[in-house]
């Protein structure tokens, strides 16, 4: 009992609970499993899809990890994302529409871990502080803080899994004029709920998943314009009428917004939907993954082992098309890594397979390319373990789907369905368009 490897989970969002499932589910399977603790900063599991409405600071003076705000719907299919051993019909009782309000799907992410019986391996309200490397014992320190005791621990373990996400620490860059405008100026990490700009001009700066959807959002409860900036090309999208595009944004005065081609907006507030910075103060620096938001990362060895240290792990650092599924493909992996059941090869290796891996992002043509090149990620690491086999071209073809159903109407886009690659059934269209569904709680969804 002594001598059991000790291996530490950092975060208890779907990566790090994907994590924690992996190791249940060999244990299930007669495996001896090393002691698993997992640390969480929040008071509860479910990382981002816990809703919280702090912004800046927690009621213990921790940065809020929270960066998903009211009526935020799934921005892809849920067949892309489904568990592969743990349907939505297995815990719903019935299939649902396509589509689900971030509620249901942290009801859904919290059933599978309340069957796994796992909620005893997590610390809550227990930040990691600080992660270094000692190679006298070949262990890693670890030093946590209990906010609730208010009590700091350092300990050893042999391997280490973090798992603390990279959408909560926001990029703001600063435009001229931002000092002195008359109106709010936010980043989609603080934004919480779309009411606030009802009857508002907005402007939002940025052209991904944020500024689409928090534009739509702001849009569907009733602002009066929406003016989105781009940096590198605009959404182009067939927006409503009062929904412009306009080039990357030079300054502001007053109320008043200048852009690059030399128009000018009038405008209420700005929302900087600029993206997150990949985040790890508590990681000693010889251990810090430094990556852009893509789908290769660096120094990963097949996406998740630190190719300068392969006793430590880094989950779903990856820019994301697959999300939930992808993340049990890479704990599954690590899991088995750890177990001795995968070999880890030579450092040579290791960075042969990031460099080949980044080579072949490089030279994809299109999104349909990043979600083929990503499908295939996922099929490469589940060939290697137990993870239950499913049909990854099944969810490559609801995402293309998806991105045909966006150009197609990209306010109606949620009313479509598709079929799940885990069961095969379709699922029902839901009881009301989301342009009209402004009440987006669990029960109200539910009822099909
Ligand atoms: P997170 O969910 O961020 O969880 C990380 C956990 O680590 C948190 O619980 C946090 O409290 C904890 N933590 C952080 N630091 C520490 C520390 N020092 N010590 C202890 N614990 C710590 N994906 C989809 O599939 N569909 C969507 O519709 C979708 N919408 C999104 C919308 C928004 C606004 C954002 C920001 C992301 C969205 N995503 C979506 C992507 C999202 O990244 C994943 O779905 C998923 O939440 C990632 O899981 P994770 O475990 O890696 O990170
Ligand atoms: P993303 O996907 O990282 O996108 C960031 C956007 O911000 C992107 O359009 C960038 O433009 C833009 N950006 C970044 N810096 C600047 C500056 N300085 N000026 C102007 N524009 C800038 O972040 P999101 O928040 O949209 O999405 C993150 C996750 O949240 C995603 O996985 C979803 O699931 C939800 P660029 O194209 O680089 O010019």
């Amino acid at each position: 009992m002594g001598n059991k490897k000790r291996v530490a989970v950092i975060g208890a969002g779907p990566c790090g609970l994907a994590q924690l499932r992996a190791f249940q589910s060999a244990a299930e399977n007669g495996v001896d499993i090393p002691e698993v603790v997992c640390f969480e900063k929040q008071e509860n599991w479910g990382g981002l899809w816990l809703y919280n409405w702090r912004t800046g600071l927690d009621e213990f003076g921790e940065p809020v990890h929270a960066s998903m705000y009211r009526y935020l719907w799934s921005n892809g299919p849920k067949e892309g994302l489904e568990f592969a051993d743990y349907s939505f019909e297995e815990h719903f009782g019935k299939q649902i529409a396509s589509y689900p309000p971030r509620a249901v799907l942290w009801d859904y992410i919290k059933g599978r871990v309340e069957k796994a019986n796992v909620r005893d391996w997590i610390r809550f309200r227990t930040p990691v502080r600080n992660v270094n490397y000692d190679d006298t014992s070949g262990k890693f320190n670890l030093t946590s803080h209990d906010l609730i005791n208010d009590k700091v621990t350092t300990e050893q373990f042999d391997h280490v899994v973090v798992a603390n996400g990279h959408f909560s620490t926001p990029n703001v860059p600063q435009f001229e004029g931002f000092e002195n405008f008359n109106g709010r100026v936010l980043h989609a990490h603080d934004f919480r709920d779309a009411v606030e700009f009802k009857d508002k001009n907005v402007l939002i700066i940025g052209t991904s998943y944020s500024a689409e959807d928090i534009g739509s959002q702001c849009w569907k409860y009733g602002c009066k314009s929406i003016t989105v900036s781009h940096r590198t090309a605009p959404m182009g999208y067939n927006w409503p009428d009062n929904w412009k595009e306009v080039p990357l944004l030079t300054s502001v005065s007053g109320n008043t917004a200048n852009f690059k081609d030399g128009s000018t907006t009038e405008i209420d507030a700005i929302i900087l939907c600029t993206g997150y910075q990949h985040h790890f103060p508590f990681m000693e620096e010889a251990l810090t993954l430094r990556t852009a938001n893509r789908l290769a990362t660096a120094d990963l060895y097949k996406g998740v082992t630190w190719v300068h240290n392969p006793k430590l792990f880094y989950l779903g650092m990856q820019d994301q098309w697959y999300t939930f599924n992808m993340f049990d493909a890479q704990a599954w992996y690590v899991r088995d890594t750890i177990l001795g059941k995968i070999p880890t090869p030579d450092k040579q290796t290791m960075l042969n397979d990031v460099t080949q891996r980044v080579a072949n992002e490089d030279a994809i043509e299109d999104d349909y390319g990043c979600i083929r090149y990503q499908g295939d990620y996922v099929k490469e690491l589940i060939a290697e373990t137990d993870y239950p086999s499913f049909n990854v071209d099944a969810a490559n073809e609801a995402f293309f789907q998806w991105k045909k159903h966006k150009k197609e109407n990209i306010m109606g886009f949620r009313d479509n369905s598709y079929t799940s690659a885990i069961t095969g059934t379709v699922a029902p269209v839901h009881h009301t368009k989301w342009v009209d569904a402004l009440d987006d709680s669990f029960d109200t969804y539910m009822k099909n």
